[in-house]
């Protein structure tokens, strides 16, 4: 099993940066990966996540420019620097990997931020294509430089948001805000009970480590995409399904209601199962919260097992390959094992005691050689930090991990309510006071 999250050196970022641009950057940034501890496909629903961020990053050395260039390079793709005008920035006219970077210097300025170029460098350690948000890491890297350089002072809730933006109408891929959420406001050590509705916020400690747990993150190089159809399909079966409720998003379907809702829908068979999946995943996210917080680690194993058969059999988004990691890893002795993100390849997620990781990662390389399945990709998930960065010409390149950007969450001790995007400041709420946030909106009963 790898353990290796590939870590970048900043200092690295920046000499390449020099190399292509003939001058020092302004700055470095990283911006991590994600998985989703549970809580899927339902954040366009208006409904609960729990990501937590990956040691993976995308890191990005930047210099702001004042004449409309827009200059991208990666070393992770083939070619050389790609050149942009701001000002001719038009939303889906770009299929390459500089539609991310592209799609959030076009979302600052059309949200009114004068942003009048840069040139970036990039590299990422977040696998692509495995349900990991290795897109949002690259939109969200630039936005937390750009914020920095231009001195937007925005927050990360806020980047997040605009970030979303730039996905949904630069890039055209209709995701929730889960991940670019997770990439800005995680924070090392926990998970993120995120309500997408308003973007209230609760860090809830996840070291499994201390308890004598690893989850494992199988990656089974099945790829995924979804600015193509299936993704689209399901966020528009769940509207349909909120609309023939009656209710703004199914968010607001109670659970206790669940079959009362089911019936209402008569025929409607495909949307009664995307209701049915949408409405029990939010309960298995407070469900999760509660145990967590509970110090019932272990008992979210079967939660999280509950989970993976509602994405398979209800939302119809897992494949064979993701199948076979959850039932092997399952016989194997896991406590519990679930897809993580978007589906239809991607990732799985495994929780086990540290005894049995190797038996189980050798059940599951084994089962996928016996399927003739290309080799699957096994790693340890450690909470990591979110999006940090900032770091200045002639400071100390290797200081970029301990850094936070002015952007950046720290006070962990407040639960954040945030608010519209044009909000100034979100209300920060001590945590005494606060409950779960479904209870503290009052929107959702159980
Ligand atoms: C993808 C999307 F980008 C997220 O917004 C979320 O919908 C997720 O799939 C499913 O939970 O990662």
């Amino acid at each position: 099993m790898s353990s290796e999250a590939g870590e970048i050196a900043a200092g690295t970022v920046a000499e390449r940066f020099k190399e292509l641009y003939g001058a020092e950057p302004d700055g470095v940034w990283a911006a991590p990966g994600r998985v989703n501890l549970i809580g899927e496909h339902t954040d366009y629903n208006d409904g609960f996540v729990m990501p937590f961020a990956l040691p993976h990053t995308a890191v990005a050395a930047v210099s702001r420019r004042a004449d409309g260039v827009l200059r991208l390079h990666s070393s992770d793709v083939e070619g050389g620097v790609v050149e942009l005008d701001v000002d001719a920035l038009e939303p889906e006219s770009d299929r390459n990997w500089t539609a991310y970077p592209a799609g959030v210097v076009w979302a600052l300025r059309a949200a009114g931020h004068e942003v009048t170029g840069a040139d970036v460098h990039l590299t990422s350690t977040v696998p692509a294509g495995a349900g990991l948000s290795s897109s949002a890491a690259l939109e969200v890297v630039i936005a937390f430089a750009l914020n920095d350089l231009y001195e937007l002072d925005l927050k990360g809730w806020q980047l997040a948001r605009l970030c979303q933006r730039a996905e949904n109408v630069y890039v055209g891929a209709p995701v929730g805000i889960m991940d670019q959420t997770a990439s800005a406001c995680c924070t090392a050590g926990h998970a993120l009970f995120l309500d997408t509705r308003d973007l209230s916020q609760r860090q809830i400690p996840f070291d499994l480590a201390a308890e004598g747990m690893r989850l494992l993150v199988v990656d089974t190089q099945v790829k995924h995409e979804h600015s193509t159809g299936e993704y689209g399909k399901r966020r528009a079966g769940c509207e349909k399904g909120a609309a023939l409720l009656g209710v703004d998003a199914l968010r607001d379907v109670p659970y206790a209601e669940l079959d009362a809702a089911l019936a209402r829908l008569g025929d409607e068979e495909e949307v009664r199962r995307l209701v049915r999946h949408v409405v029990t995943e939010d309960e298995r996210v407070e469900r999760v919260v509660a145990l967590l917080e509970s110090g019932e680690t272990r008992a979210i194993g079967p939660v999280l097992t509950e989970g993976h058969a509602s994405l398979r059999d209800d939302f119809r988004i897992s494949c064979p390959e993701l199948d076979l990691v959850v039932d092997t890893a399952l016989s194997a002795g896991a406590l519990g094992a679930r897809m993580t993100g978007g589906g239809f390849g991607g990732s799985a997620i495994v929780l086990a005691d540290v005894a049995d990781v190797d038996t189980i990662t050798k059940a599951v390389e084994e089962a996928f050689a016996a399927a003739g399945f290309t080799a699957p990709r096994v790693f340890e998930a450690v909470p990591s930090a979110g999006a940090a960065g900032g770091v200045r010409l002639g400071a100390d390149w290797s200081a970029l991990p301990a850094q936070r950007s002015r952007a950046g969450l720290t006070a962990v001790q407040f639960d954040v309510v945030a608010g519209d995007l044009d909000d100034d400041r979100p209300e920060q709420v001590g945590v005494a006071q606060l409950g779960c946030p479904a209870r503290v909106n009052g929107s959702r009963s159980r």
